[in-house]
């Protein structure tokens, strides 16, 4: 270790608290021994984890650089300097605010912004892929604002925008808000202003999902449309997991007061270290070529599925996630994501469009790119990879010891082995 530097020490930790310990290296040892396809994951590079595991954990710097409300904060001022600037530049955005703890948190400074309790919020609906703070019943979001629910088409399985168009016009809502969880297309952000226009309301895109994509130059930016941008930074990103929000200069007073002091405190001042890390690295060339195969990868991916009968909603994708319908092969999305959880393979049970299941049985599962290709895999292990997901799904037992997941399993390690996620030094 760097005598310069202090943190990250696992023997430290290893000989004073083994049981912590053993968990740090048992997830580890999890991410590299099986297939990880939650579209929501990454693995964030050693730089990230880094800065996260640093002493800038300990300051506390409530306010913005140059106005804190606490002495001692002129090195962390610098990283939150940084961090905005670089997040500007690689969004081209007018403004940035780099403090917000996680996505959740991003969104409720939106709503902070905008609204107030009991106004109209117009967004997509959780069973048809948006997010938990998009309004729903559970939520802050549909506890204190009127959430009114757009979803898909049913032909064609994509953001029903004529839906949009004539529950923006007679609900006549304050904010309206593009994004989701499971979308695997890319939105049509010129026809969303152009709606948010007519009504005269606030356009808000929740980009968490695919942020990265936009960062890599891979699919279409909603910054120059949006009035605000808030997104994570750690699935296709790969940076720490925190959020962050963009927005025209017209918002930045508004957004600013919301994220602090309105719904946080003390900013996280050593994620907001390693997203600076996280917005350098995703300026460079082999970012934006990481960004270009995730969703070459996810296409794949998605097309191999449907002819295993695996059918991808709406036909495909374009990014780096799809969303697969299982009814064609009579497995629930439990079932398929315990058959392939005990073959090695991680990913996530999805409820699909008008799916007759319970959300928490489902009709589906949503796979994704973003760790894969991390990895290194490129298409043909994309091929690779759906056989042994539709075999597990299909063939497959939620025992690990079955004779179909001990054999996808071994398929599984012979394919991680070759593409290890956080090689080795040995490894190189
Ligand atoms: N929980 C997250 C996901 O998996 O999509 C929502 O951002």
């Amino acid at each position: 270790m760097s005598e310069t530097f202090y943190g990250s020490d696992f023997e430290a930790l290893a000989a004073f608290d083994p049981d912590i310990a053993g968990v740090l290296t048992g997830e580890l040892g999890r991410l590299r021994g099986g297939l990880q396809l939650i579209a929501s994951e990454n693995f964030s590079s050693p730089e990230v984890l880094t800065a996260l595991g640093s002493t800038l954990s300990n300051k506390y710097a409530e306010g913005y650089p140059g106005r804190r409300y606490y002495g001692g904060c002129a090195e962390v001022d610098v990283a939150e300097e940084l961090a905005i600037e670089r997040c500007k530049a690689l969004f081209g955005a007018d403004h940035a605010n780099v403090q917000p703890h996680s996505g959740a948190s991003a969104n409720q400074a939106v709503y902070g912004a905008f609204l107030k309790p009991g106004e109209t919020i117009l967004a997509m609906s959780l069973p048809h892929g948006g997010h938990l703070t998009h309004g729903t019943k559970v939520s802050f979001s549909g506890k204190w604002f009127d959430a009114v629910h757009y979803g898909v088409d049913k032909e064609t399985e994509d953001v029903d925008y004529d839906e949009v168009e004539r529950l923006a016009r007679e609900h006549r809502p304050k904010v309206i808000l593009a994004g989701g969880s499971a979308i695997p297309r890319t939105i049509d952000f010129a026809r969303f202003r152009a709606i948010a226009d007519e009504v005269g309301a606030i356009f808000w895109v929740d980009a968490a999902h695919f942020i990265g994509l936009v960062a890599g130059k891979a699919i279409p930016s909603p910054v120059p449309y949006a009035d605000v941008v808030s997104f994570t930074t750690h699935k296709v990103l790969r940076g720490p997991r925190s959020g962050a929000i963009v927005c025209t200069e017209e918002h930045r007073a508004a957004i600013d007061k919301a994220v602090f002091p309105m719904m946080q405190g003390g900013p996280q001042m050593h994620t907001i270290a390693a997203k600076a890390v996280n917005f350098k690295e995703c300026a460079t060339p082999e970012y934006a070529e990481y960004a270009r195969q995730v969703v070459a990868n996810a296409a794949v991916l998605a097309e191999t599925l449907g002819e295993h009968g695996i059918r991808p909603t709406t036909g495909g994708t374009d990014t780096h996630l799809s969303l697969h319908d299982l009814q064609g092969v009579l497995v629930t999305g439990a079932d398929a994501e315990a058959r392939c959880d005990a073959a090695g393979i991680t990913l996530n049970k999805n409820a699909i469009p008008f799916d007759p299941q319970k959300p928490n049985i489902a009709s589906g599962i949503r796979v994704g790119t973003p760790c894969v290709t991390t990895q290194g895999m490129g298409e043909d292990e994309m091929r690779r990879v759906a056989a042994l997901i539709a075999r597990a799904v299909v063939d497959g037992d939620a025992d690990p010891e079955h004779a179909v997941s001990r054999e996808v399993r071994g398929a599984v390690t012979e394919l991680v082995d070759a593409f290890p996620a956080y090689p080795r030094p040995a490894r190189g």
